[in-house]
């Protein structure tokens, strides 16, 4: 007994009917998916040489979730929850044999499963809540009977994904299988095992690890409790734990039809449509055409010129990534200064034991300093993180022009510089290319690939591969002045500015920013980076400034005083004593009225609506000058960008994305408006003015 059914193939292999999931890349559950494990259980059922079934993955994984491609359209049966259902159900023995990654409703299908083996390396999760959802095909209701309220809530709502030995020991799974065998033998013989046993079909519904009412009711009222705080505007979570009140409180069906509901509510958000959009914009961006049509070179070893905090960063990324690292800057003490911040990072990790001292020897025995460029002769790419000045990083390309070996990448850390010159100044452009890491540079996942003209593909596909290694988010950008990011965030902190010198209070804006979703505020960024950047940046722009734009200069009267935020003690904010966090500066507030009235504004007041229009307008309409004028690839770069490096909530997509969900009519009529008052700021980007004319949106731009 056999079928041919492409996405899913049944066999017997003796008294054990397999059934194999084949659907690349990741054996998602697409529509012929689900139908085809229907079938598969009706041929177990009918033949009546079949003692048992055995569901394995085909290629690497067992099965990464239901097809998130699927999601907002309209749905095929068989639905999910009913195939589970109809394993569930099965009379014979269903036993999962799962190898690589089990998550979502590939978790799902293995908890209808009757028997759960999971090989070494297994990865099992229910993360859902990413994209904005919850475990719709039963999750909610099986994983609390099987393995209680507080472990499935902790899974569900951090979406994290568990080893097989954390699976084993909450009961997750029923037996640990060898990592690197074959997950179809150690299946088949588990299975065998539970013939010969003659187990019977044990179905998770039945499972009465929420017997316990009081411990379960505690520990959904606990998770209640923290979601609430911390769920910073998310939808799904609360929902989440909604759907686990009703495993606790109804009977398995009633549960099933709770989630059933929560589920469609959750899928009909405006956050997961927007989740989703981040989850495949991350997945594009990789496959700039550079990495399609040229090989990355090899990168065994990496130089770092620059001690600062960016190099130290960017060696801790590379060192993490168990990379070699040469460390270069100009005298001994500036060398020790620069070991001493890769270093501080380390011992934070020790101190808060999630590094041994052993291991952080280890890692820093890949790190070597040097205060000479020969020592960066053999290295394959190396990236300059020195002062922001044309004159210095072009006498550090020349350096390493001199020393470095033919075919090393040599890269900049500019967040601004053109980067064309900086190439010019060396005998090899084609090899020259931008990194732009983020601050600091061994947390922020965001990457700019900014590449100039003259760069080789193969540089460029090179830096994607250092991406990966590093596991960094890449975006690839254009040369261009800030490139995508600082570029965009210049504009929309001047429309910020112009509403602070016009009434509304920078707290105000910080609140009405943070109430979008981001983590912080404008001017609280500001204090946290430190105001002299931005000040150095407005006195380099001052020459080529458009004297008629408007210039706020509430900024530069604070930074006179020495008032940089933070590290001064105080900016925006005050901070009292080295706080982390500021308060109020009824001074500020001073100086901001002394500029209203120099300016000759009679302030007004904003809603905080207001202020969100406004400030989105500026970001988006930069953002679609970026993409028309080819800087960006796409809107979606454009959002990666944002969401990965500059705070943009994840839930919204990105500010592109947002964009669509509101209207791009809307947006350009905004715009319209803003520009009676300020025509020479609030000037529509050509690429939304065609848009709105065409009735299209950014999202028709990201198609390939
Ligand atoms: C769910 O299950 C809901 C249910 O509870 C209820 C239903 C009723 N679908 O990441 P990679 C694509 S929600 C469609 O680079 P890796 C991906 O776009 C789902 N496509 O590989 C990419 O395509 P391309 C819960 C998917 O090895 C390619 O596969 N599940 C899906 O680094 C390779 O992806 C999740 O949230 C999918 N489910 O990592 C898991 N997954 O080549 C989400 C991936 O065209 N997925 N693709 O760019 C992941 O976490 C990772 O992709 C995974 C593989 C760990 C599986």
């Amino acid at each position: 007994m056999g079928s041919a059914v492409a996405v899913v193939r049944y066999a017997q292999h003796g008294a054990i009917l397999v059934v194999t999931i084949d659907n690349a890349p990741v054996n998602a559950l697409g529509a012929e998916v689900r139908r085809g494990l229907v079938d598969a259980i009706a041929a177990a059922e009918a033949a009546p040489g079949v003692a048992a079934v055995l569901i394995v993955g085909a290629g690497r994984n067992f099965i990464g979730g239901a097809d998130i491609r699927e999601f907002g359209k309209p749905p095929v049966a068989p639905l999910l929850p009913d195939v589970c259902q109809r394993i569930e159900a099965c009379s014979k023995p269903v036993i999962a044999a799962i190898h690589g990654v089990a998550l979502g409703g590939g978790l799902e299908v293995a908890l209808a499963a009757h028997y759960r083996l999971a090989l070494g390396g297994a990865k099992l999760g229910l993360p859902e809540v990413l994209l904005g959802l919850l475990p719709g095909a039963g999750g909610t209701q099986r994983a609390p009977r099987l393995i209680g309220a507080q472990a499935a809530l902790d899974m569900m709502l951090t979406g994290r994904q568990l080893g097989a030995a954390e699976a084993r020991a909450l009961g997750l799974v029923d037996k640990l299988g060898v990592d690197a065998a074959d997950p179809l033998e150690q299946g088949l013989a588990y299975a065998a095992e539970l013939v010969a046993a003659h187990a019977p079909a044990r179905r998770t519904r039945d499972a009465d690890r929420l017997a316990d009412v009081a411990a379960s009711q505690a520990a959904i009222d606990a998770a209640r409790s923290s979601t609430a705080k911390q769920a910073r505007g998310l939808f799904s979570p609360l929902k989440i734990i909604d759907a686990v009140q009703g495993a606790l409180d109804l009977p398995f069906d009633q549960g099933m039809a709770l989630e059933r509901a929560l589920f469609v509510q959750c899928l009909d958000s405006p956050q997961r449509a927007g989740l989703v959009h981040a989850f495949f914009a991350e997945r594009e961006v990789v496959k700039a055409p550079e990495t399609r049509v040229a090989q990355p070179r090899p990168i065994a070893s990496i130089g770092i010129v620059g001690g600062g905090t960016m190099g130290a960063g960017i060696t801790v990324a590379a060192l993490d990534a168990g990379l070699p690292v040469t460390m270069i800057e100009v005298d001994a003490a500036a060398l020790a200064r620069g070991r001493a911040l890769v270093e501080k990072v380390y011992d934070g990790q020790v101190a808060k034991g999630r590094m041994t001292a052993a291991a952080k020897a280890t890692t820093m025995a890949r790190y070597t300093g040097s205060t000479a460029y020969d020592a960066l002769a053999q290295v394959d790419l190396v990236i300059e993180a020195v002062f922001e000045d044309m004159a210095v990083k072009q006498a550090v390309f020349a350096q390493l022009d001199r020393v470095c070996k033919p075919g090393a990448v040599l890269a900049t850390n500019t967040s601004y510089l053109d980067i064309d010159q900086i190439a010019a100044s060396t005998t090899r452009p084609a090899d020259v290319v931008g990194l732009h890491f983020f601050s600091p540079a061994n947390i922020m996942k965001l990457l700019e690939i900014v590449v100039p003209e003259r760069t080789a593909p193969e540089v460029v596909a090179t830096a994607f591969a250092l991406a990966k290694l590093l596991r960094k988010t890449p975006v690839r950008a254009g040369v261009c002045d800030g490139f995508i990011g600082n570029r965009i965030l210049a504009v929309y902190r001047t429309a910020a500015d112009h509403m602070l010198e016009d009434g509304a209070s920078p707290y105000q804006i910080d609140a009405a920013v943070r109430a979008f979703g981001y983590p912080m505020g404008p001017y609280q960024m500001s204090d946290l980076a430190g105001g002299d950047i931005g000040w150095a940046t407005r006195k380099r722009r001052a020459p080529t400034r458009d004297p008629r734009a408007r210039y706020v200069q509430i900024a530069d009267r604070l930074c006179e005083r020495g008032w940089f935020g933070q590290k001064t003690g105080r900016g925006y904010y005050l901070y009292a004593d080295g706080a982390r966090s500021g308060t109020p500066d009824p001074e500020v507030a001073a100086i901001v009225d002394a500029e209203r009235q120099r300016a000759g504004v009679r302030a007004r007041s904003f809603t905080d609506d207001e202020i969100m229009r406004r400030y989105m307008a500026a970001m988006i309409n930069e953002g679609a000058n970026v993409v028309h004028e080819g800087i960006a690839l796409r809107p979606l770069d454009v959002d990666v960008t944002f969401v990965h490096g500059y705070g943009f909530p994840r839930y919204r997509g990105g500010p592109m994305h947002y964009a669509d969900t509101i209207g791009l009519d809307q947006v350009l009529a905004d715009i319209r408006t803003f520009a009676q008052d300020d025509p020479v700021f609030w000037n529509a980007s050509p690429l939304l003015v065609e848009l709105v004319e065409r009735g299209e949106n950014f999202a028709s731009l990201n198609q390939a």
